[in-house]
């Protein structure tokens, strides 16, 4: 197995690419595919900065890591989820990976500042603890980069994740959701701009180059994320994948280039946006109603016993 570039022995095939690569070109073919995303999508100037929403999994780390290789100005954002030992750790991993490059990672705690954890707010609400936590992280994301003077909020939504939810959206033609599948969300309504420059590559590859660049992270998953939809459409992917290499790319990337356009006027018809938003008497945040959802999240939780995650787990059952 030879490297595709220099012809040196290699350390990991790319079946969906069709090639091979050496540590070190296989670093660069990282910052390329990065690179091209960025560009194609117009999703960052080369002066602007950026916020990088970090949980300290692979993806999130990886992502923050290709920008500053890219050369932009990208600072870090970790939100204590309270999710038990999970988010201890994982939150850890985040703040080792700041100390030892020297970069500013800001924090924020949902118990400590806001009152509750996402535990308890699943109890509260009875609803999904995913439901509770994509507010409270979407909020608080949108907030930090505003008040921060970011140009934009970069997650690390990768080409698997992509992939897995446009075929949930596919599946239902949940046309709402289709129209808001995109790489880039530009910023509105008083909300930065979204990107998510690692669509080109996928969960594989993002091991790989954590691995190599010496990026420790979490690897166990969230274990509220148990049962959810989107990791059987991931393996829906990977056996189609594995018969077909390039389908998640080819699946994704043709419904941005040939399909997405489609759907856009349902997001102008649909969206309560539209330029016409209020600001949330709590917290000055975007909202369309008097108070913003995280805000109501606040309320409602406030004062609730806290929901360990044991308790939690057992609830479920
Ligand atoms: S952290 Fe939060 Fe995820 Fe855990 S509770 Fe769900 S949304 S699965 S990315
Ligand atoms: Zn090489
Ligand atoms: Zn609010």
């Amino acid at each position: 197995m030879k490297c595709r570039t220099c012809r040196g022995p290699a350390i990991i095939d790319l079946k969906a690419h069709n090639a091979n690569f050496c540590a070190e070109h296989f670093l660069a073919f990282c910052r390329e595919q990065v690179a091209r995303a960025i560009k194609k999508h117009r999703m960052l100037a080369p002066d602007e900065r950026v916020l990088v929403a970090v949980s300290g999994g692979k993806d999130s780390l990886a992502v923050w890591d290709l920008l500053l290789e890219l050369g932009y100005q990208a600072d870090g954002f970790v939100i204590g989820l309270g999710i038990g030992d999970y988010s201890e750790t994982s939150t850890q991993y985040a703040r080792d990976f700041a100390a030892v490059r020297g970069l500013t990672l800001h924090e924020t705690s949902l118990r400590d500042d806001h009152g509750f954890d996402v535990p308890t707010a699943a109890a509260v609400t009875r609803r999904v603890p995913c439901s509770a936590c994509g507010l409270s992280k979407r909020h608080l994301f949108d907030r930090a980069a505003l008040e921060g003077g970011y140009d934009a909020v970069a997650t690390g939504h990768n080409l698997d994740d992509e992939a897995a939810v446009l075929f949930g959206n596919a599946l239902r033609w949940n046309t709402e959701y289709l129209a808001r599948q995109r790489p880039v969300l530009p910023a509105r309504d008083g909300f930065p701009r979204k990107i998510k420059p690692l669509i080109r590559l996928g969960e594989r590859e993002m091991a790989a180059y954590c691995v190599i660049r010496g990026i420790d992270y979490i690897v166990e998953e969230c274990p509220m994320a148990a049962g959810n939809k989107h990791l059987r459409y991931k393996e829906a992917l990977n056996a189609i994948e594995a018969e077909s290499p390039g389908s998640k790319h080819a699946f994704y990337h043709e419904f941005l280039a040939r399909a997405a356009d489609l759907f856009t006027a349902d997001v102008d018809g649909t969206d309560a946006g539209s330029g016409a938003l209020g600001a949330c008497q709590r917290c000055g945040s975007p909202s369309s109603n008097e108070v913003c959802a995280f805000c109501l999240l606040v309320e409602r939780t406030a004062g609730a016993v806290p929901v360990t995650l044991r308790e939690r787990a057992g609830a479920d059952r």
